[in-house]
């Protein structure tokens, strides 16, 4: 599904801005005919957010069930010879889209994509209304998974709550932009660009489809817009001799155009892309950009945001690539979910390398407090085969959404699951060799600190091993010293047990802006500093680790709990992105030169 875009062929109308909305307890909408009369006691909400921070209702914002969103547009006359899509970028969790009363798409992937034809539904000389229902529950058929508990109130109410495993707050609504936008008839199907360089020459590979009655033809052009190379043919290689290529220094694109002719020569259909020239391998132990080792220096970040939660926020996400380029980070990981495509675009540009990570967040053996006993994930059906289709259909979306972005360098499988089940290495098989059968990139998995390197059943097919490390502060809590022993011992048994690279994909602790301490204590800007410190050493000793980053990037939002403030605090910047004092120590340190070679 390619990302709608502007040319001679090609119209696009964002439809952001304040939508209606309205709650439905009961579930009711449909019965009442909402999607065909409209959603009768609306207030208004905007889109791209999540519905649950903008009003001051506790309702609004602890609402467990179905929300209805409207919105009505007028569709231009020269568009009705053409397709008419409409697109969501997102929408959490679960959607049901109406056009004008019709049915025409539903979606269960909270962090994806999704679209219809909508062109037999659209009037060309009134207003169309657009109606959403959207749904909030999670289930163990879905990712992130989790429950919806129901329990009866002395009151005779039942009162529905939700348990999740993962460490954010459930934000829901329309979190994406939404666009109506047109391909003609005979139209690009899908791209799959990939590159390579051996140091001086580049060579780009495309492959397109589209329907056999029409040519594509591929033109690509340096960033002046000079014609590099032409090509005729579905499936292409261009050789770029001296080709610019492309790094976090350096993010040069070329630009790619693709146009669809028919037998006279006629442009059918035109598409473009931005196209970074670059190899990313994983060799000997370390990971290689261009040929060369590259170490990974950045963040685990969320799509987090006061007042807007997860909705897309171009403001905020700028924000936030330039104060990861100030603070020298290089990288950042979409923990723990696709994140916006608009996200990626930008990281194109400005040179990020990006860890891509799917919504498989929370499979992980929850404690039983009866027994204390850990509850398997993998072996005891919890994971049903619904979920790993699920799964499944994740990353292979994933992978076709973002495998034309040169920032994207390695797809991250899950965070933190049980994978010291023997069952969930059948499990991952299937995910890494639909992996491989997609796509090049290295494949990652996220491990949480408890998982034994001797007993990890997944870390042997993945190419290279993601560690979560809180010594120090989820175990001996505010004991420094004790903690980096026990992260040097664990780093020492991974390093022993796996001849693969690591990067360390978290490792932080909160922290309150503005709370000094000496000597220093936990929550204080002092002891963040010190946590970070004590860790590089660490990991310096360690020339199999090629990258640390950061949890978290900022502040965000949780879900409320005894052991969260207002959120989670291990942020380097608070939630409205300012800095805490333990920005200028990774700056210090990010911006000198690391290691040798590094
Ligand atoms: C890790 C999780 C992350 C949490 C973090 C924390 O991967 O989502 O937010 O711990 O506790 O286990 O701060």
């Amino acid at each position: 599904m390619l990302y709608p875009r502007m040319t001679e062929k090609r119209q696009k109308k964002p439809l952001d801005g304040v939508w209606k909305f309205q709650l439905d307890p009961s579930g009711k909408g449909v019965g009442e005919r909402w999607p065909s009369q409209g959603i009768p006691s609306p207030i208004h909400m905007p889109v791209p957010s999540s519905y649950n921070d903008i009003t001051t209702s506790e309702a609004i914002r602890d609402f467990l069930g179905d929300v209805w969103y409207e919105t009505s547009t007028y569709v231009p006359s020269e568009w009705m010879t053409e397709r008419i899509i409409l697109r969501f970028g997102a929408v959490a969790h679960h959607a049901k889209v109406w056009v004008n009363g019709h049915f025409v798409t539903e979606s269960h992937n909270g962090f994806l994509p999704f679209e219809a034809d909508v062109t037999p539904f659209v009037n060309e000389e009134k207003m169309n209304r657009i109606v959403v229902k959207v749904n909030n529950e999670l289930t163990w058929d879905m990712l992130p998974p989790g429950d919806v508990i129901e329990k009866v109130t002395e009151d005779g109410e039942i009162k529905r709550t939700l348990h999740q495993q993962h460490d954010f707050f459930n934000y829901a609504g329309i979190h994406r932009s939404v666009f109506l936008y047109t391909t003609p008839q005979t139209f690009i199907h899908s791209l799959n660009i990939g590159t390579d360089f051996n140091g001086e020459t580049g060579i780009i590979t495309g492959e397109s489809e589209s329907p056999p009655s029409a040519f594509v033809y591929y033109s690509l052009k340096d960033d002046q817009g000079e014609i590099i190379a032409e090509r005729h043919g579905a499936t292409t290689e261009i050789q770029v001799p001296e080709a610019e290529a492309w790094s976090p220094d350096n993010p040069y694109l070329y630009k790619l155009d693709v146009y669809l002719k028919d037998g006279e020569g006629t442009i059918l259909d035109h598409y473009y892309l931005n196209v970074g020239i670059r190899k990313i391998e994983v060799k000997d132990e370390q990971l290689l950009l261009n040929g060369s080792p590259i170490y990974l220096k950045g963040f685990g970040k969320h799509e987090d945001a006061v007042i807007r939660g997860k909705g897309y926020d171009p403001v905020t996400n700028l924000r936030d690539m330039y104060l990861m380029k100030e603070t020298g980070a290089n990288s950042f990981r979409t923990a723990h979910y696709p994140y916006a495509e608009e996200v990626l675009q930008l990281a194109d540009q400005l040179g990020f390398l990006v860890i891509d990570e799917t919504s498989a967040v929370g499979l992980l053996s929850q404690g039983v407090p009866a027994t204390g006993n850990l509850e398997p994930v993998f072996s005891n059906g919890k994971i049903s085969s619904h979920l790993k289709e699920y799964h499944l259909d994740t990353l292979q979306r994933l992978i076709e959404r973002d495998r034309n972005h040169p920032s994207v360098i390695m797809w991250s499988l899950s965070n933190e699951a049980s994978t010291m089940e023997p069952e969930a290495e059948v499990y991952y098989k299937d995910l890494v060799e639909l992996v491989r059968k997609l796509d090049d990139r290295p494949i990652m998995n996220v491990n949480l600190m408890l998982i034994e390197p001797e007993k990890c059943f997944v870390s042997k097919l993945v190419d290279i091993i993601g560690l979560n490390v809180y010594f120090g502060w989820y175990s001996t809590p505010g004991d420094l010293k004790a903690g980096t022993a026990e992260l040097r011992n664990y780093l020492e048994r991974w390093a022993k047990t796996h001849d693969k690279p690591i990067v360390i994909t978290e490792y932080g602790v909160d922290t309150m802006p503005g709370l000094h301490k000496v000597p220093a204590v936990m929550f204080s800007e002092e002891f963040q500093v010190q946590f970070l410190e004590k860790y590089h050493n660490v990991f310096d000793e360690f020339p199999k680790v090629v990258g640390e980053q950061v949890w978290n990037f900022a502040d965000f939002m949780t879900k409320q709990d005894t052991v969260r403030v207002d959120g989670n605090k291990k942020g380097i910047f608070t939630r409205d992105r300012q800095p805490k004092m333990a920005q200028y120590t990774l700056q210090k340190r990010w911006k000198s030169p690391l290691r040798e070679g590094k």
